[in-house]
């Protein structure tokens, strides 16, 4: 159909002397623009790219703070057909290794590097504030590179059961969809008013927020992270908040958080974890809010969502977006009857193509009729609501962070003195889950801190077990297998402290 950038710009053209981005609490260096502003930002940084020899279909990987210029550089890269590779900003240097060599990408775009291609580092990384001054001395090039549907955008990388970390490939067509499909059942219209704290290199916070906003031409007031009391304070200038679950239980946290901070919101919506009952209950006892929750992976971007009106339903994730397919399979892939527990497996137009560079992975996860297995657990009743019921995959969600247990165990099994490891979730009252390691020693126990200094060099501090547990042998099935369920079991009192 069309470049995903050339289909915000013509939302944009109304709007271009209107606020897009404001920036609050020190988001980048600009403090406000407008539609017009970001839109002549991003065509700099299309020249500045361009200049780089970014070329339709090169890759174009970034780490760098979230800030209004940011933004700006993934929609230059959209405009000159790049594709879009964000990367946590809490990654190691081991970590952001392994996906620049997988995604091969013509240019790296880091935040405060230490070496940059002007002091003879990787001629392909440059510094952010760096590509930003080239790009501000760069013409405004207006060329948005023609894309069909199932050219590329992006590339996200989710982990995997392995441990290695995989591509998903996001196209234009899938982002355009989806897209335009939450734009309408999560009813945007003039005046709204979006506030974002979520980081942007993840699916939630740079597609579902950003593009629902920019459809609209929205006013965007962009934090550069998650703050209870600077969002509490600028709820009453917004009407949409799109958060993890952490977000609303911190809300909750705040004394005396109620109703009178949030007389101007229309929407709140939850995802990326499981929303508790407890938490939606309170939310709404406080504040008169049920709030919205929906779910998705980043494979096929939003899958399903409570109704924007009728009932939301607390435990449930609603109903699949117009167009996306779901149904239930039991172990042997065969459907199953309504109301019954099974795999999650769904297709439709956000459904992504594959993974990068994988082939055997991409045909592992999809069956023949196209239809992709999620790995989630689910049952969908009469009307087609759907309820998760749990994982299949290994994985743990902290704070909205997927944590594979496979890549912590891999690290921790190379520190000296750790014979082997299991890691597993515990429930955690701020972050949903935590994450802890059970280890067994080669002789004797090794400290802490000579793990978690070990851990530093090669994982990023948020996938870091804060609880360790020594024991004798790791419980195992007949097959030789580790019980993680006895294991869960058995420490689930683990963050109750
Ligand atoms: C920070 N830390 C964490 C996490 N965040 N540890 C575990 N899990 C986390 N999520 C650690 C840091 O390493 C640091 O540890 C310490 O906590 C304080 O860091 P800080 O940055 O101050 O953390 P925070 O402000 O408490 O952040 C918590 C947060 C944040 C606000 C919940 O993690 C967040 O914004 N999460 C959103 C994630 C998200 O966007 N997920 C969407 C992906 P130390 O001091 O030891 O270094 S999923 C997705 O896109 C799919 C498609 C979907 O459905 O949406
Ligand atoms: P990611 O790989 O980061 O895209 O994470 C996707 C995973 O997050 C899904 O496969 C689910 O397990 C989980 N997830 C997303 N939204 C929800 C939700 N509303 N409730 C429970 N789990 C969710």
């Amino acid at each position: 159909m069309t470049n995903l950038f050339r289909l915000l710009r013509e939302r944009f053209e109304p709007s271009l002397d209107r606020p897009s981005l404001v920036v609050r609490a020190g988001c980048g260096a600009s403090a406000e623009w407008t539609c017009g502003e970001l839109d002549q930002a991003s065509a700099r940084f299309g020249a500045a790219l361009r200049g780089r020899g970014v070329e339709p279909g090169d890759r174009v990987v970034v780490q760098a703070p979230k800030s209004i210029e940011a933004v700006a550089l993934y929609l230059g890269v959209l405009r000159c057909g790049g594709v879009y590779v964000p990367l946590n900003t809490a990654y190691t240097e081991r970590e952001v290794d392994f996906f620049v060599g997988d995604a091969s990408p013509r240019v790296v775009v880091r935040g405060a590097v230490a070496a940059d291609s002007s002091d003879g580092g990787d001629p392909r990384t440059v510094d952010v504030d760096r590509l930003w001054r080239e790009a501000r001395a760069a013409p405004a090039e207006p060329a948005i590179e023609p894309r069909d549907d199932d050219d590329l955008a992006a590339i996200c990388y989710t982990s995997g059961t392995t441990g290695r970390s995989k591509g998903a490939m996001i196209t234009h067509g899938n982002l355009i969809s989806n897209a335009l499909a939450l734009h309408e059942i999560w009813g945007f219209e003039p005046g709204d008013v979006l506030l974002h704290a979520l980081p942007i290199f993840h699916v939630h916070g740079l597609f579902v927020a950003l593009h629902t906003a920019f459809l609209n031409a929205s006013k965007i007031l962009f934090l550069p992270a998650f703050d209870a009391g600077v969002v509490r304070g600028l709820l009453p200038e917004a009407t949409v908040l799109m958060g993890v679950p952490t977000f609303y239980s911190r809300l909750l946290a705040e004394p005396g958080f109620g109703s009178a901070d949030c007389e101007r919101i229309r929407l709140f919506v939850s995802g990326s974890a499981p929303l508790t009952e407890a938490v939606f209950g309170e939310f709404e006892a406080r504040t008169g809010h049920r709030i919205l929750e929906r779910y998705g992976m980043t494979e096929a971007g939003m899958i399903t969502s409570n109704p924007l009106r009728g009932e939301r339903v607390a435990g449930t994730v609603g109903f699949p977006l117009p167009d996306v397919e779901v149904r239930v399979a039991g172990e042997d892939g065969a459907e199953l009857p309504v109301a019954e527990v099974g795999t999650l497996e769904i297709r439709g137009p956000n459904l992504f193509p594959g993974y990068w560079r994988l082939p055997e992975k991409t045909a592992e996860a999809m069956r023949d009729d196209g239809f992709f297995v999620t790995g989630d657990l689910a049952s969908v009743d009469g009307e087609g609501r759907v309820t998760l019921a749990g994982r299949g995959k290994d994985l743990i969600i902290a704070g909205g962070f997927n944590v594979y247990p496979k890549e912590v165990e891999d690290r921790l099994d190379e520190v000296a003195g750790v014979a082997e490891s299991a890691v597993i979730g515990a429930p955690h009252a701020d972050l949903g889950e935590g994450v802890v390691a059970v280890l067994v020693a080669e002789q004797a126990p090794v400290g802490d801190d000579t793990l978690r200094f070990a851990l530093d060099a090669g994982l990023a501090r948020f996938k870091h077990p804060r609880r360790f547990y020594w024991v004798e042998e790791l419980p195992r099935n007949a097959m030789g297998k580790v019980q993680k369920n006895v294991l869960r079991e058995r420490y689930r009192d683990a963050y109750d402290d």
